[in-house]
């Protein structure tokens, strides 16, 4: 397993459309173990492949926040099937905005397929924090962070401190 550097914004690298995989390989389950290395480190409770530069369409994720009885989900190809109309709103923050949070509506329950660890198709039907994390997740898969999902004047503030604070560590 490895640490691998977590991309931050407004690096295009972000802005990538991943791609669908075509299955789950040891090389696939490699990545999954750098990913959850790299999302424990940080801290995170979630990290998808995009955001080390990898655009293929994989999410770890542990919400269980329990580093004595950690609970690592693996979700390859995640597609939502169904959403709730109901909103739920949550102050999220992602390892590629660092010090940043923001309160985002989505929905509040959600359905979604995707292969495990193992390469074995689930669906899941998801409310709380995994229903958030997972579409946070699945925001990154199509290039979106969750300050697109802000008015561009709080999305410009935001990006112009972070290429500020960017620039400072530069010096
Ligand atoms: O995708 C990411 O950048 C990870 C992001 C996931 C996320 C957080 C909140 C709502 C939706 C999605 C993070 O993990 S930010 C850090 C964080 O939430 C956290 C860090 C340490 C302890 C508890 C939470
Ligand atoms: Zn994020």
């Amino acid at each position: 397993m490895a640490l691998r550097p977590i991309i931050t914004a407004p690096d295009p690298l972000l802005k990538q459309v991943s791609k669908p995989v075509a299955g789950v390989t040891d090389e696939l389950r490699a990545l999954m173990d750098d990913m959850l290395e790299t999302m424990y480190e940080a801290p995170g409770i979630g990290l998808a492949a995009v955001q080390i530069g990898v655009p293929l369409c994989v999410v770890v994720i542990d919400i269980s926040r329990d580093e004595e009885n950690p609970e690592p989900q693996y979700f390859v190809n995640p597609e939502i099937t169904w959403m709730s109309e109901e909103l739920a709103t949550y102050e999220e923050g992602c390892l590629s905005v660092p010090e940043f949070n923001a309160d985002i509506d989505r929905p509040a329950e959600v359905k979604f397929n995707y292969l495990d660890y193992d390469g074995a198709a689930q669906e899941i039907h998801a409310d709380g924090l995994l229903a958030t994390c997972i579409q946070h997740e699945m925001d990154h898969l199509k290039g979106v962070l969750f300050i697109d999902h802000l008015s561009s004047i709080k999305r410009n503030i935001i990006v112009r401190k972070l290429v500020k604070a960017s620039k400072q560590v530069a010096e």
